[in-house]
């Protein structure tokens, strides 16, 4: 029973620190696994316009998932987020073209952190 009512208190604890840490997928979008360090899946292919990610940081340190354009522009970013918890990033409108999404994160790009958006 003293087992039970620990786990109850840890469900309430999340509940209540929820914020962004417990959202569930909103439908239709993007769900991308964010681990040290790489990106899951590592492309994705959207329609231009809105797009909606739905960022589950796996891993053991924070991450965020960054566009740049293939002028190296920065598009749109993420906010930090912590691991174990999830973000829901939405792109309000995104036009066509090839984009390179990124964790900005030192060193974390180069040891993989990044993958190719197209938007058809
Ligand atoms: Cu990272």
């Amino acid at each position: 029973m003293k087992s039970l009512a620990a786990a109850l208190a840890a469900v309430a604890l999340l509940a209540a620190c929820g914020g962004g840490g417990s959202s569930s997928q909103p439908a239709g979008s993007i769900k991308v696994t964010l681990t040290e360090f790489k990106f899951d899946p590592s492309t994705i292919t959207a329609p231009s316009g809105k797009v909606v990610f739905y960022l589950v940081n796996a891993g053991t340190t924070s991450h965020d998932l960054i566009i740049r354009d293939s002028s190296n522009n920065r598009i749109d970013g993420s906010e930090l987020i912590s691991a174990g918890d999830t973000f829901v990033f939405t792109v309000n409108s995104i036009p066509a073209g090839t984009y390179t999404y990124f964790c900005d994160q030192t060193g974390h790009e180069a040891q993989g952190m990044k993958g190719t958006l197209t938007i058809s």
